[in-house]
């Protein structure tokens, strides 16, 4: 290769190491030899082999999403790239950080025919930011550039709107490094020595809210009967702590209504934080008699858009209840309530908050509030001994989380998952993680998310998903074995719990199961594939339970082994759907007990 494509590229890799990447997906390819090269030489890139470009987007996504810092993705030209989309999609609606570095043919090479050759400038459209590298030239105000680009590119990965952004390499042959005097590829670390080495661009501190807004809302607060606080997806790193939420709710009245996809859910002991924490808030939100006497009259939310439908239910039938959301950015209100975007990251807004409350009396603990925390406290009962008497899917989804070790991952799927949690799960003070793809709530590429966030976890993770999610992305199984990865061992146990209730189950729970008889099969997909032969395939332990001792069982044999296991839970495929509504008659004739607000 020429002189000035190796320095290009080993300063492209170098530039973005000194900026912060520390993880590099290298999928398969010829044209994105010298980039591969130039990666494989530097001792502070990490690298990841992956073949499907699919999977290594969410990959990658799966370790930003963990680390904050964007992973750098590289592939050969052609359709490679295009297999990123959805994961680039995924990263643009999450604001996740992540990079892409396309190798491209040079201009001459265009629109005549040359293989693999496709139009990649602005590939990514509206999903990712572009920088064109051009082919590489011995300027040096264009390798100055080349730097500036780099460190650019890492900075709008993490400023606000963060996401992805593209780099796109025009490489010339001959793509192989040059043979230094004993035969062997000088080696490009050389150059980079002497380079000196700079910190260009660090991220801005979080702006706190408008002193108006925090004035504003604290009187929302303290003239509300039933107020709301309604934590949706947030990241790890975005995520208030579960003690400044308490405090908050303890300083504002705030019911806390924490999501699974929160951080939050399993962070706060309803029986202990002193504060009101309502972990069965979907069940309360859907009984008519209990709203009409404990309406919620003012809503913040915190985090993405809710994923409970009766919240939305709520909002549109009130006029009574306002709305006002906390976000760095983004505009997490698709139904249109909110009375107010406050701009602030979530921690900022509740410290503001809990600061400017803290200096009036403690609020008092009107009817609506006590009744939301004996309704409460009744549904947690109720929920926990009907969840004794059966093992089906809200059984599988309730154990599961009760097993989780306590310090590691959760990665939750889309479909019934996130929401069986949401319905089942005790809300407890135990340190645990929660991961969600609910940027565009894809079930897609949910194995290679979760391997790309255990490939940088000091803990153990699981995953819960779905069969047909599982499916979808079973070739991810690839990443499941370090050794074809990037070497090595995996550190902690990885476990792969899919829910196999026969299809995709949601779609039963939808008005239009009523009405599409066999055609039914095109929304369910309903299968008989064994999962067992995917483990066998890519060599990963397989383990299977339909009982609520064979799943703690599996559970327990798995989290004692630092490797990947796939714990296949089969159930029957309508309990989730049966459970609801058994459960919703239940809790109606529990609270119709409940003494009256007035
Ligand atoms: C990439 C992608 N394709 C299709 C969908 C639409 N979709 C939503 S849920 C679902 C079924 C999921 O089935 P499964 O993973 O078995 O979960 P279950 O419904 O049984 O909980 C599908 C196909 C989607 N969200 N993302
Ligand atoms: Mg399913």
């Amino acid at each position: 290769m020429s002189a000035a494509q190796s320095d290009w590229a080993e300063r492209l890799l170098a530039t973005l190491a000194e900026a912060g990447v520390r993880d590099v997906i290298i999928s398969p390819g010829s044209r994105s030899t010298p980039l591969v090269w130039a990666a494989c030489q530097n001792p502070a890139l990490r690298r990841h082999a992956i073949i499907d470009e699919r999977g290594a987007g969410f990959f990658a996504l799966g370790q930003a999403r963990l680390s904050g810092t964007p992973s750098l993705l590289i592939c050969t030209s052609g359709s490679a790239p295009s297999h990123y989309y959805p994961a680039l999609i995924e990263a643009r609606l999450s604001g996740v950080p992540l990079l892409v570095l396309s190798a491209d043919r040079p201009f001459e090479l265009q629109q005549c025919g040359a293989q693999q050759t496709i139009d990649q400038a602005r590939l990514f459209g509206s999903y990712a930011g572009y920088h064109e590298l051009g082919t590489p030239v011995s300027d040096r105000a264009a390798t100055r550039a080349l730097e500036r680009i780099a460190w650019q590119a890492v900075a709008e990965t993490l400023e606000p709107p963060r996401g992805p952004v593209h780099l796109n390499f025009r490489a010339k042959k001959p793509l192989e490094p040059a043979l230094a005097e004993h035969g062997s590829p000088k080696p490009v670390a050389e150059a980079s020595a002497t380079r000196r080495k700079l910190v260009r661009w660090r991220p801005a501190a979080s702006a706190p809210p408008l002193r108006a807004d925090v004035d504003e809302l604290v009187e929302r607060w303290r003239a509300s009967r039933c107020p709301l606080l309604i934590c949706g997806a947030l990241s790890p790193g975005e995520s208030p702590s579960p003690e400044l939420v308490a405090r908050f709710a303890r300083a504002s009245g705030a019911i806390v209504c924490a999501e699974s996809v929160s951080q939050l859910r399993f962070g706060l002991d309803p029986e202990t934080t002193g504060a009101l924490i309502c972990d069965r808030y979907e069940w309360l939100l859907a009984s008519a008699s209990l709203l009409q006497r404990a309406a919620p009259d003012f809503l913040l939310q915190v985090g993405g858009m809710p994923l409970s439908t009766n919240l939305g239910r709520l909002l549109e039938s009130s006029d009574q209840c306002e709305l006002w959301i906390g976000a760095e950015q983004g505009w997490p209100d698709p139904a249109h309530h909110s009375a107010r975007i406050v701009r602030a990251r979530p921690t900022q807004l509740l410290l503001a908050l809990c600061e400017a409350l803290e200096a009036h009396p403690a609020p008092e603990l009107t009817a609506e509030r006590r009744l939301w925390r004996e309704a409460n406290a009744r549904a947690r009962q109720l929920v926990s001994a009907r969840l004794e008497r059966a093992f089906g899917e809200p059984e599988a989804v309730a154990a599961l989380c009760e097993a989780l070790p306590s310090g590691s991952i959760l990665m939750l799927g889309n479909s019934l998952p996130p929401r069986l949690v949401d319905r089942y799960a005790r809300a407890g003070a135990r340190p645990i993680r929660v991961l969600s793809q609910r940027g565009a709530s894809g079930i897609d590429g949910l194995v290679a998310g979760t391997l790309g966030s255990a490939s940088i976890a000091q803990a153990p993770i699981t995953l819960l998903c779905g069969d047909i999610s599982f499916l979808h992305d079973v070739g991810s199984l690839w990443a499941a074995r370090p050794e074809r990865t990037h070497g090595g061992r995996w550190s902690h146990a990885i476990v792969l719990v899919v829910i196999n209730n026969g299809g995709g189950r949601i779609f039963d729970q939808l008005p239009m199961a009523q009405q599409a008889g066999p055609d039914q099969r095109f929304w369910t997909t309903p299968h008989e594939l064994e999962l067992r032969h995917a483990a066998e395939l890519y060599g990963v332990a397989y383990r299977r339970a339909q009982t609520r001792a064979e799943l703690g069982e599996a559970l327990q044999a798995a989290y004692a082994r630092p490797e990947v296991s796939l714990l296949e839970v089969v159930v029957e495929a309508h309990s989730a759907a049966e459970r609801l509504q058994e459960l919703t008659g239940e809790l109606a004739a529990e609270w119709a007990r409940l003494p009256s607000t007035s």
